[in-house]
This record gives C-alpha cells, sequence and structure tokens, in this order.
C-alpha cells in the first residue's frame, strides 16, 4: 500500500534534481566564451598594453574568516552591504552612458570587464550570481537575497534565471599585472532608456576566494570600425570612382547568421545623401567575423562582390567596403 506513495515521492525528488542541476560555463580556457541567461561571456586576457582606461566600479574584499563567499554590489551609499570596498574608489554608483557599448556580428551589447585575484597555486574560482539593475536614481541600498531585488526593483539580467548557473573562472590565463579575466557583455536592450547601472555578483560557492579582492569595472573598449557606400557605377568598374554618385537611405546590414537576410536582432545602418555609411564600436579579434550587405538593393546588376567575412584589429578601420550598382539610364 505504500508502494505508489514511495514511488511518488521518488519522483518528485528526481524533478527536484532536474531542476537544480547546476550549469557551469568553464572559462578555464584561454579564449573560451559562452552564453548564459542571454548574456555573453568571455575569458579575457589583458594586455599589459592597449588595455585602454580602466575604471573600478564594485571592488569586494577578499574572503575572510566571517564569509567563505565573497557578496557584492556597486554604490555610492554608505554604510555597504556586503563585502564591498568602501572606498569611492573602487565602489561607486555606474551611469549606463559611462558603460562602454560594443557591436558583435550578432547584435548590440554593454560591456563590463572582471578581474580576479586568486592564488596562482589554487586559481579557480567560482562567480554564482550575477545579477544587474537599471535605476533612475543612483545609491541604492538594500538588496533582498530572498527575492533577489535590489531596493525593490527586478534585474533586467540574473545569471540564475532558468536554473542555477555558475561561471567558472581561471586567474592564472590573466598573465600579467593589468586587470582581465572575464568580458561580460549584456544585450543593449536590457539596458533600456538608461539611468543607473547597478551590479550585484557573489564568488566562492564551489570555488571559493583565497587570495583578495573581485573587481568589476569597465574599460575604454578597444574596437573598430567598418565604413563604405552604395554607389552608381556609372563605368561598371567595380570602384566608386571620382564623380560616381551614391546611393541614399539604403540599409546596410551585418549578417549575423549570414543567411542573406536582415533578421530581427541583426545590426544595420543607413546610407547617407551620398550613399557612406559606417558601423562603429565593432568587437576585434578572430572571434568576430562581419558580413556587411545591403538589404534593398538598387535595381540593376551589382558591380561589385559581396565582400568576404570582415576580421578587424583593435583600433582599425576598414573602409571602402562599398558596393556598386549599376542600369542602363532610361532612354531620353
Ligand atoms: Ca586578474
Ligand atoms: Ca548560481
Ligand atoms: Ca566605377
Ligand atoms: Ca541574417
Amino acid at each position: 500500500m505504500s508502494e505508489p506513495l514511495n514511488r511518488q515521492t521518488a519522483l518528485a525528488l528526481n524533478r527536484l534534481d532536474d531542476r537544480v542541476v547546476p550549469t557551469v560555463l568553464d572559462l578555464t580556457t584561454a579564449g573560451a566564451h559562452g552564453e548564459l541567461a542571454g548574456g555573453l561571456f568571455t575569458q579575457y586576457d589583458a594586455q599589459p598594453t592597449g588595455t585602454g582606461q580602466i575604471d573600478s566600479f564594485l571592488r569586494i574584499q577578499g574572503r575572510s574568516a566571517q564569509t567563505a563567499t565573497q557578496t557584492g554590489f556597486n554604490t555610492s551609499a554608505r554604510p555597504l552591504q556586503y563585502q564591498e570596498n568602501k572606498s569611492p574608489q573602487f565602489t561607486r554608483d555606474l551611469h549606463s552612458s559611462a558603460v562602454p557599448a560594443v557591436t558583435l556580428p550578432t547584435g548590440r551589447f554593454r560591456e563590463f570587464l572582471l578581474d580576479v585575484n586568486q592564488k596562482a597555486s589554487q586559481p579557480l574560482l567560482s562567480l554564482d550570481e550575477l545579477k544587474v539593475f537599471v535605476a533612475d536614481a543612483p545609491g541604492l541600498t538594500g538588496y533582498d537575497p530572498a527575492t533577489g531585488k535590489l531596493a525593490g526593483l527586478a534585474p533586467v539580467f540574473d545569471l540564475d534565471a532558468g536554473g542555477n548557473n555558475s561561471v567558472l573562472l581561471n586567474y592564472r590565463l590573466n598573465h600579467g599585472s593589468g586587470s582581465g579575466d572575464m568580458l561580460f557583455r549584456l544585450p543593449e536592450a536590457a539596458i533600456g532608456g538608461g539611468g543607473y547601472v547597478y551590479v550585484y555578483s557573489k564568488f566562492g560557492e564551489t570555488h571559493a576566494g583565497n587570495a583578495g579582492f573581485q573587481e568589476w569595472a569597465t574599460r575604454t573598449s578597444q574596437t573598430g570600425a567598418i565604413a563604405g557606400s552604395v554607389f552608381f557605377d556609372a563605368d561598371r568598374s567595380g570602384v566608386r570612382d571620382a564623380g560616381e554618385v551614391g546611393f541614399a537611405d539604403r540599409t546596410v546590414y551585418l549578417d549575423g547568421n549570414n543567411n542573406g537576410f536582415l533578421d530581427a536582432d541583426e545590426v544595420f545602418t543607413y546610407t547617407d545623401a551620398d550613399g557612406y555609411y559606417a558601423f562603429e564600436q565593432l568587437a576585434v579579434g578572430d572571434d568576430y567575423g562581419y558580413s556587411v550587405r545591403v538589404s534593398d538593393k538598387p535595381a540593376g546588376e551589382q558591380t561589385t562582390a559581396d565582400p568576404p567575412l570582415i576580421f578587424l584589429a583593435p583600433g582599425e578601420l576598414r573602409d571602402r567596403v562599398d558596393f556598386g550598382f549599376y542600369y542602363a539610364p532610361p532612354e531620353s
């Protein structure tokens, strides 16, 4: 008689197990990257030169005898709630306008930089909770661990939305003394109309901190740009020559999924009165190839081949990525 009950209990337990099995994004190898809860996470080895300006907005102090984990969020308010460093130089309000925008082949994002500090002998550290809040007001206080809200606000990003997720980091991949280790990229749409941005994070549930602070920062992005034009190729040479005119208001886009169509999430722009377009703040490096295409092509034949995937170096401007079109002038 008790057997059905037991079976029911076992089923219920199985379901609970399914729900709490954690997803770990492993960033312990150089260049590793992945997506969790809509955010993009990339292992990042800071270079001593060319890193740009780095501004800390949240420093979480080292693990102490009282705390096995390291928790905190940025605010200008004092006192602080967790293990945040109280210096206003390291823990402060962050306005959304100070969070750099970066365009990837798959869309527009805002970028945050995480620098972790561990012993070289025990380099692994888990990032177990990460939430981002956006508010009109600076100086918010009162994170509620029971509801996951800050000052009553729901997060615009939650690492643990849809499951108990975490990111595993490896301090030893970051050579030198620069700030580095991980880039966190949040879809631009999450920031919405802007305001003050609060980043809450918790480290060390599965791989504990052992050697000091963890620090969130913004950096001046090392990005690239692509520019060109859509033009009437009067002599069908495949090159925009002096005197050849541009097509205004044409839609040029980055074909992130390379299907030849402008899809809803893809980044696009319009040509100006002289047919010129530009994409700026593009992420650089071997991981990001851009397929530039024109969606509303002028009539007639295209005299230029569609450009191959474009990969950019930091600070590079790839210009003269032009699209020529020709049609016979109407008879008069
Ligand atoms: Ca580091
Ligand atoms: Ca988690
Ligand atoms: Ca020409
Ligand atoms: Ca597409």
